[in-house]
């Protein structure tokens, strides 16, 4: 092959068409060309000296795209030095150049006669200029860069052909510091072809990490890396300043920091989009935006939260992750348990949750004023907040169990109280609250205890107090007692008062002496509970001597005074003596005091208006004159022993009107009516209890002459429980049995005997409270039991009557127990009359024997065994009352004990008396019975059921009366009461006792 130019061409073509890649080069993005050969369309311009050196060329690439080459082949000829020198290039922000050179380089070996003169490399120069300057060329200037050898010239292929092998090399130049240079080649004799050349350098080039972008940065030509801060991407937040260092090779190294999408964008694609509709993000972070929670949604793009469907709502600090929700439904099945003055609420759980788990309770109380007729049978009530100190246990809000208690609210009113479930939502949706309504009446409370007592005053005898009313009265205050004694005599011995208002001065107490003082307060629902006790001294005796010239004084007052204390203790010593002497019930056992009356140490005792020359003095010390103009008179209630009684109001300046009853005593009357028609007055007026009835004062200076009392709106308890027969419950009725026993107590502790306690001289009001009333019958007890015999009482109403009270008219607080027995037998028969239609003889005569009525129907054993307890013939084996109240109390807190009725059960074990000292003749058959009771109007058809024996006899029914023709329903009862009665006692004992 020879070595003229065109077959260089030749080879040129060859290497083009058959090395060169077949598709355009694509440069790392690192490298950023200063200078591409390929890249010029037309002659690049470089010098070449001399002139018949190097020499460009046109061809084709393989895609038939013009391209410039050089080459030089003077390999025949000695000292060659040919150059070729690129166009001034602009170094621009480089400091460290690459050159790459594709080039082809024959193999002297392949050209025959050249030995000798063929070269087999060329060299790389370089020269740094500030300007481009032309074509002027200053060879010497030019600084080596490298000599460049071909690594392979010429390849052997397998089927023995040469093929010029294409030859890439790349040198790095640097740094550089001037504008620009200029690239030249020297040949010194060598066959090559220059088929490229390109220089560039290298760049870190811009990316995106970690959503912050880096721009282009040429690296240092040093080996330090170059720090590139970042910034964050659009709509992305820098979290830690992003930075990467660029190292000389154009690479990007130890990214630091990163950014992150706002709140409402996503990362995709190394940018933050927004969020899609139906998506949202709340947060910064590079997380995907969530879907729309349960009842919520998005309609824009880039959200950052849901917004909550109609009647959904989300609490304050409820995540934009969590569903809307919404109120819960109102608690259900609201249960109220009143005691007294508190109830217990329990509720369930409400149905609807809401879909929240932050479920509180709150309850809402409301005091409800009545109702107020509209006129068909419906009204409004009128409801209050309730005061402040109502109690709620554990709270009134914010409750997390199913159950409060309140404490502390007004006896005897009506109380709503709203019980709502709350949720985290329940405020956002004030119109969507749903609570439960549960309407109470509270009972009625004694009031709470005084607590405050201050002295105000102290002198030698007396002392003044005051108090503060308690704080929870729980109905108006009557008034106050106040029990004193010396704090030495430890309540042996003690002294009561009452006062209306809220002070007392105490008298007559001894000098330089210690007491104590209890106060409690009374409504009608009794006495609360007493104070603690309050301490307080008299002060000393002033009396006092000093000096030796006064002993003499001393000793005379002291021997005074001994002589009066051995006079007065002599004088008790023989009365009580006296007393002991006379005296065989121990309620009869007193003390003399004031007026010549007697009472029991501590306790005001009853005084006997008969015992006043002038009876009108007594009425006017025990009763208030009232003045006629205050009373207004509404209607006739019924008819008295001195003339009607009607119902009223009382209005007595600056108090509230009170409806009243009042007696009249009608004209035509002899002064001794008057004077017996005003001593009920006068007994009345030394009484004060809630189960009394309470006299408001009388009319004595006007005609008619009227006793004006409290107005118990169900009348007289007889003819009540008739209309209500079989209405109450146990509990309600020994509840009524026992504000009787209590006032009967409170009258034998006054010493007062009744002697006409019966169920028609009770009187109820409209809270079922039973008050002691009729106290026209009464006579004080006498000490002499001559007194008893001589007694005037006109009728005695035998049934009621105690055996001994009918056969020598021994009326004491034991023949009182009596007749209550026969009230709570009248009770329990919802006023049965006692004994039926036996006559009053008949009735001495049974009972003298030994019989006694039987338990009415369904009657509670313990009651029935109160009965016969009270029946006792021995009076002093009666009850006291107290024990009777003591009885009924125990009664009231285990109301179970209600249930053993008298029918079906054996005698309680709980027995006040003593079986064995009760005389208990035997029962006999069921003829005699009857007979000795004479009781059944019915006896004829009652004999033509066959009874055979007791225990058939007992299961008689009303229905088998009905049959028998016994169809009136009083018959009937008794008939089946005593049958049952007849039972019981065959199979635990008899009756009569
Ligand atoms: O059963 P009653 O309605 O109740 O009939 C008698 C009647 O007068 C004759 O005693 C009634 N009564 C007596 N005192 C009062 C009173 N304080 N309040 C209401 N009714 C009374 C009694």
């Amino acid at each position: 092959m020879d070595c003229n130019p065109r077959s260089l061409l030749f080879i040129l073509h060859l290497l083009m068409t058959c090395v060169i890649p077949a598709f355009p080069i694509i440069y790392p993005p690192n490298e950023v060309n200063l200078l591409d050969s390929k890249a010029s369309q037309g002659e690049l311009g470089w010098i070449s000296y001399p002139s018949h050196g190097w020499e460009e060329i046109s061809g084709v690439d393989e895609h038939y795209t013009p391209i410039r080459t050089f080459q030089v082949c003077n390999v025949m000829e000695y000292s060659q030095n040919n150059w070729l020198r690129t166009n001034w290039i602009p170094r621009r922000s480089a400091q460290k150049i690459y050159v790459e050179l594709k080039f082809t380089l024959r193999d002297c070996n392949s050209i025959p006669l050249v030995l000798g003169t063929c070269k087999e490399t060329f060299n790389l120069l370089y020269l740094e200029t500030e300007d481009d300057e032309g074509s002027h060329f200053r060879e010497h200037q030019f600084l080596k860069i490298d000599t460049i050898a071909a690594d392979e010239s010429f390849t052997q292929t397998d089927l023995g052909d040469r093929i010029l092998k294409l030859n890439t090399e790349v040198r790095e130049v640097g740094p550089m510091s001037k504008k620009g240079f200029y690239l030249a080649f020297q040949d010194v004799g060598a066959c090559v072809a220059l088929v490229s050349v390109r220089v560039y350098f290298k760049k870190c080039p811009y990316t995106v990490r970690n959503l912050a972008s880096f721009p282009d940065t040429v690296p240092m030509d040093s080996q330090s890396l170059v720090e590139v801060k970042g910034s964050c991407v659009n709509h992305s937040k820098e979290e830690e300043p992003p930075r990467m260092y660029c190292s000389t090779e154009g690479e990007w190294l130890v990214p630091i920091g990163k950014c992150l999408c706002n709140p409402g964008y996503e990362e995709r694609s190394s940018t933050c989009q927004t969020c899609r509709a139906g998506f949202y993000k709340s947060t910064l972070g590079n997380m995907e935006c969530s879907k729309c929670p349960p009842h919520s949604f998005s309609h824009h793009e880039g959200s950052l939260h849901c917004s909550c469907e109609k009647n959904y709502f989300r609490a304050e600090g409820d995540p934009a992750s969590m569903a809307c929700t919404r109120p819960p439904s109102s608690p259900r099945n609201v249960i109220s348990s009143i005691n007294e003055t508190s109830v217990i609420l329990d509720w369930s759980w409400p149905e609807d949750s809401g879909g929240r788990k932050d479920i509180t309770f709150t309850v809402l109380c409301k005091r409800c004023r009545g109702v107020v007729a509209n006129g068909n049978n419906s009204g409004t009530q009128r409801c209050e907040p309730c005061r402040s100190n109502v109690r709620f246990l554990p709270r009134a809000t914010g409750l997390h169990n199913t159950t409060v208690t309140v404490a502390d609210l007004l006896a005897h009113t009506n109380y709503t109280f709203e019980i709502e479930a709350q949720n985290g939502v329940s405020l956002s949706a004030p119109k969507m609250r749903q609570y439960a309504a549960v309407t109470i009446t509270t009972n009625q409370a004694a009031p709470s205890p005084v607590t405050v007592i201050r002295k105000e005053k102290t002198s030698r005898n007396s002392v003044s107090l005051t108090w503060q009313e308690p704080e929870r009265p729980n109905g108006i205050i009557l008034d106050y007692e106040i029990k004193y004694y010396e704090k030495e005599e430890q309540e042996t011995s003690y002294t009561i008062l009452r006062a209306r208002g809220c002070n007392v001065t105490l008298n007559g107490l001894k000098p330089n002496t210690a007491y104590l003082l209890q106060i409690r307060a009374r409504t009608a629902a009794g006495y609360g509970a007493s104070s603690p006790s309050f301490q307080f001294e008299t002060s000393p005796d002033s009396f006092s001597i000093s000096s030796e010239s006064s002993q003499v004084v001393l000793i005379a007052i002291s021997s005074a005074v001994a002589i009066i204390l051995l006079t007065v203790l002599l004088y008790v010593l023989i009365g009580r003596f006296c007393c002991r002497s006379k005296s065989k019930h121990p309620d009869e056992k007193r003390l003399h005091f004031g007026n010549g009356h007697l009472r029991l140490p501590g306790i005001r005792t009853y005084v006997d208006p008969h015992t006043y020359e002038d009876p009108s003095q007594a009425v006017h010390e025990f009763a208030k004159e009232l003045d006629a103009s205050c009373i207004a008179i509404d209607k006739v209630v019924g008819a008295g022993e001195f003339g009607e009684v009607c119902s009223g109001r009382l209005k007595l300046p600056s108090k509230k009107e009170i409806c009243v009853a009042i007696k009249t005593l009608k004209g035509g009357y002899t002064d001794k009516q008057r004077r017996d028609f005003l001593a009920e007055a006068s007994i009345m007026g030394q009484f004060d209890h809630p189960n009394i009835i309470r006299l408001e004062g009388v009319v004595t200076r006007s005609k008619p002459v009227m006793i004006v009392t409290e107005y118990m709106e169900n009348g007289s308890l007889d003819s009540f429980l008739r209309k209500h027969d079989a209405q109450f419950t146990g509990i309600q009725l020994v509840g009524m049995l026992r504000g009787i026993a209590s006032g009967m107590k409170y009258l034998s502790d006054m010493g007062y005997v009744h002697r006409d306690l019966a169920a028609r001289n009770i009187l109820v009001n409209s809270n079922l409270v039973c008050k002691v009333s009729d106290f026209g019958l009464s006579r004080v007890l006498e000490d002499d039991p001559e007194a008893a015999y001589t007694t005037r009482g006109g009728k005695i109403p035998i049934r009621w009557t105690a055996p001994e009270a009918i056969a020598y008219r021994k009326f004491t607080s034991a023949s009182d127990a009596w007749s209550y027995g026969i009230v709570l037998w009248e009770v329990m028969s919802y006023g049965e009359r006692p004994y039926w239609e036996m006559s009053n003889q008949d009735v001495i005569k049974a009972v003298d024997e030994g019989y006694r009525l039987p338990p009415p129907m369904d009657c509670p054993a313990t009651l029935y065994q109160l009965m016969l307890d009270c029946w006792q013939k021995e009076r002093n084996n009666r009850p006291k009352f107290e024990q009777i109240v003591s009885i009924l109390d125990k009664l009231i807190r285990n109301p179970g004990s209600l249930k053993i009725t008298a029918n079906t059960t054996s005698r309680p074990a709980n027995l006040l008396l003593d079986r064995s000292s009760a005389e208990v003749p035997s029962m006999g058959n069921m003829g005699d019975w009857m007979d000795a009771m004479r009781t059944l109007p019915c006896k004829e058809a009652f004999s033509g059921v066959s009874y055979s024996s007791c225990d058939t006899l007992a299961k008689t029914s009303t229905e088998d009366l009905k049959k028998v023709g016994v169809t009136v329903v009083g018959p009937q009862k008794k008939i089946v009461s005593s049958l049952k009665a007849l039972d019981s006692h065959t199979k635990n004992g008899p009756v009569p006792v």
